[in-house]
């Protein structure tokens, strides 16, 4: 039957058919990304902005990541790993016993050990990586590294805790010894990617556990509670979904520097309302996400925030260096947002190193020194200068919310374990008040820079 002439025929013409749709949109894609290129070449600011996206994010943003699909069978390994690890991280019930703890911790450990050296080939792991690393990726696509790169972050942050609520005896752990296959792999990844802390990052951890679809493959807790998987789901998926808005806002960016160096005003006004309701529509997925209803504050921080906490670190040139875990402050959106109106970044250059890869870094740098913000010259660019009001009165109230919101969420009772947030690694029993002071003043001092701004702005 199959063999039929007219079968042939039909199965010709389909073919056909598909053939002639996918060269056709292939080349109308490939003529608008080719203007675009040559735009954004044309500029300092674009040229990093098509860096980053063509290299870290394999030709897109967010980040194009994939997980166990299209990997190299060498790879596998670490992503089945992972999965079948998860229902022994988390549990319903955490123990406030040391020695119940500490045996639950040494056996979870014990077991991950196990699997990888039993399952990965390290010679072949170690020759994929060191290749990559020097710039030869015929081994393996980008977004399989991406993925890759979540997954041997998610495997670090479950070997350090081992237990989900983390748990006191394990925070006092202050040296981890970690198997060497996530101990080589991580640090040939970090290289490759420009950063160089031993803990994950918002980008390896958070972004990258994405796939195009959106859905999040490494999750943390299964099946404790609809709650929780809710909480979980909602918490992550906001700073997937900032980024996912903040594109198109980095583009207009780049048109905005554009068109005020060439002296098109008329051009740069419209491109920066663009800007203000972009970044309301962004703000819009933290005012509406970050509720109760959402992310419930009786597990967010026991539940989502431990696993991506760290405070642990090694000895470094005879010292002890010791490292923090994911925070929202390595958000890139907001990163970009304050270089835009050539704020101070809010981390300090030893942090924008351990946690940002290095093209992240790049762009914000870029934007920073190409900001046009000091160069307004009064009644003549004061249409464009509004639009700069318009975007620090959108951060004001963005960071008197995030600090009004996100205070009761780290003041919540958790007895399994002592004061730590993911960002800063306070493990220091001790007054849990001075420590969300602490946090909370780091907030404030932000909220007046940006106040400070807007007045640098009248004046
Ligand atoms: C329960 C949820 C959250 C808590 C408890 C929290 C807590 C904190 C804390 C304590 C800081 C200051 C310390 C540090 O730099 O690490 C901070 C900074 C920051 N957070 Fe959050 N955060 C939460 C959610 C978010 C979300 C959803 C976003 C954005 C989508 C975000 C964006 C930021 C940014 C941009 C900073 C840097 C400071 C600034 O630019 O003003 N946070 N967060
Ligand atoms: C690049 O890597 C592939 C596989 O990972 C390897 O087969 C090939 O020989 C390498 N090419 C060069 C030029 O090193
Ligand atoms: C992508 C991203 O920014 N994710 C992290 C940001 O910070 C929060 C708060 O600490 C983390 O829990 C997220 O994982």
């Amino acid at each position: 039957m199959l063999s039929s002439p007219f079968v042939l025929l039909a199965i010709a013409a389909l073919a056909y058919k598909l053939w002639q749709a996918f060269y056709i949109s292939n080349d109308k894609n490939s003529k608008v990304s080719s203007k675009l290129k040559a735009l954004e070449r044309s500029h300092e600011t674009g040229g990093a902005l098509s860096n980053m996206v063509q290299a870290d994010g394999a030709g897109s943003w967010p980040p194009k990541a994939t997980h166990g699909a299209g990997w190299p069978s060498e790879l596998l390994p670490f992503h089945e790993i992972y999965l079948e690890m998860i229902p022994l991280l988390s549990s319903s019930n955490p123990s406030l016993d040391d020695a119940v703890n500490i045996e639950r911790r040494d056996q979870f450990r014990a077991l991950m050990s196990k699997k990888l050296n039993e399952r990965v080939d390290m010679a072949r792991v170690q020759a994929l990586v060191s290749s990559i690393e020097a710039g030869n990726w015929s081994g393996c696509s980008r977004q399989a590294y991406n993925g890759f790169y979540c997954c041997i972050g998610v495997l670090r942050h479950s070997y350090r805790w081992a237990i989900i609520p983390l748990v006191k005896v394990v925070q006092e752990e202050r040296i981890i010894e970690f198997p060497a296959q996530l101990e080589t792999t991580w640090r040939h990844l970090q290289r490759t990617f420009g950063v160089d802390s031993d803990s994950g990052s918002n980008t390896s951890n958070v972004l990258l556990n994405f796939n195009q679809k959106g859905e999040r493959a490494y999750k943390i807790n299964l099946e404790i509670s609809e709650l929780v998987t809710s909480t979980e789901e909602a918490f992550f998926r906001m700073f997937y979904d900032v980024e996912v808005m903040a594109y198109p806002m980095y583009q207009k960016m780049v048109a905005a520097y554009i068109s005020y160096e060439q002296g098109k005003k008329g051009e740069c006004l419209k491109h920066m309302e663009d800007i203000n309701s972009q970044l309301r529509e962004l703000l819009r997925v933290f005012y509406q996400n970050l509720v109760e209803s959402r992310v419930a504050k009786g597990v967010w921080l026991s539940y989502c925030q431990s696993f991506q906490a760290w405070g642990a670190g090694r000895m470094i040139n005879g010292e002890y260096v010791e490292f923090d875990g994911v925070s929202g402050s390595h958000n890139l959106c907001f990163m970009v947002i304050d270089a835009f109106l050539g704020m101070k970044s809010y981390m300090n250059d030893q942090n924008l190193g351990r946690y940002i890869p290095q093209n992240q870094r790049n762009l914000i740098s870029t934007f920073r020194r190409n900001s046009f913000f000091d160069r307004l010259h009064g009644d003549e660019d004061k249409e464009i200068s509004d639009q700069f009001g318009k975007i620090i009165q959108h951060l004001k109230v963005f960071r008197s919310a995030h600090r009004a919101r996100v205070m009761p969420y780290l003041a919540q009772p958790a007895p399994e374990r002592m004061m730590m947030t993911a960002g800063k690694s306070f493990n220091e029993p001790g007054n849990d008040d001075a420590h969300l002071k602490v946090l909370d003043n780091m907030l404030v001092s932000r909220l007046k820079d940006t106040i400070a701004m807007a007045s640098k702005l009248l004046s």
